[in-house]
């Protein structure tokens, strides 16, 4: 491994560890597990809004959230299908930040089912499971389902580290019919997967060089979550993937951007201001 290639992993680490020290200072402040004015994203729950919370198709998004935020099809399930990747054997302490807490959130404030989330940590992560998961999934979604790989490791300008070759992961990925397929990488050199991977046989959104903070924006660290609905959208209480991108690139990395380690990204079909990965509500 090259001294360049240290320097990008520890940057990497940081920047986890400072979105778990975030996390952790959230849940300390009684917000980790919601509160009692939050939307549960399934059953007739009626909360103390008056939005009744009735979720028709059963795809953990709300009728009520489908129609008004989303744009959705309350009465077409947009199943959700999640891989977490995750490989830096040198680096256990990682995994609350890159496998669990990801897990957590998506289950517990996204309302998507276990058997929908895959992980792949450390010696799990490489190449032959990947494909094995894209696969399975593959064999699932549908043309209104949103998939999300993310991907924290080491990395080359030509893949990561677990043996897999941006080009096959493109091909990998090309088997999936889905609404989205968005992929986040937090990994050296991952701006070189942004021309491979950016376009496949459906809609394909692609961030290099984010990791926990993208989980972090999408409602885990709530302090994240509100500043990109209410400073960098539209204040609507809930996070869209354009939401998360646009306070990533101009509030973590405001200009003049550093010349490494801050998130690019691809939009190719211009989407992601359409897209929700859950419909966790920011608590107001
Ligand atoms: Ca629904
Ligand atoms: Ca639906
Ligand atoms: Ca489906
Ligand atoms: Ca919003």
């Amino acid at each position: 491994m090259s001294k360049f290639r240290i320097g990008c992993l520890t940057a990497g680490i940081i920047i986890l560890l400072s979105v778990g020290a975030v996390f952790a200072a959230v849940n300390i402040g009684g917000n980790g597990n919601g509160s009692a004015s939050e939307p549960l994203s399934s059953s007739s729950i009626s909360t103390s809004f008056s939005i009744p919370l009735i979720d028709s198709d059963n795809d953990g998004f709300s009728d009520w959230f489908e129609e008004n935020i989303a744009g959705y099809d309350p009465n077409i399930p947009n199943d959700r299908y999640i891989i977490l990747y995750f490989r830096i054997l040198e680096d256990p302490g990682s995994i609350p930040y890159a496998i669990e807490k990801p897990t957590k959130f998506f289950i517990k404030k996204g309302g998507v089912p276990l058997e929908n989330i895959i992980t792949l940590a450390q010696e799990e992560a490489y190449d032959t499971n990947l494909q094995n998961a894209i696969e399975q999934i593959a064999e699932k979604s549908d043309k209104n389902d949103i998939v999300f790989l993310k991907i924290g490791t080491h990395g080359t300008s030509g893949g990561f580290s677990g043996n897999v070759k941006y080009t096959l992961l493109d091909e990998w990925l090309d088997q999936i019919e889905a609404k989205v397929v968005i992929v986040v990488i937090m990994a050296c050199h991952s701006e070189a997967a942004l021309p491979i991977l950016k376009e496949g046989g459906c809609p394909r959104i692609v961030y290099a060089h984010t990791s926990g903070e993208f989980i972090g924006t999408l409602g885990n660290d709530l302090r994240y979550s509100a500043i990109a609905d209410g400073q960098y959208g539209n204040g609507d209480g809930y996070v869209s993937i354009k939401e998360v991108e646009s306070y990533l690139t101009f509030h973590i990395a405001p200009a003049p951007k550093p010349t490494w380690g801050f998130i690019q990204g691809t939009d190719t079909s211009n989407i992601a201001d359409q897209i929700y990965l859950t419909d966790y509500k920011i608590p107001s």
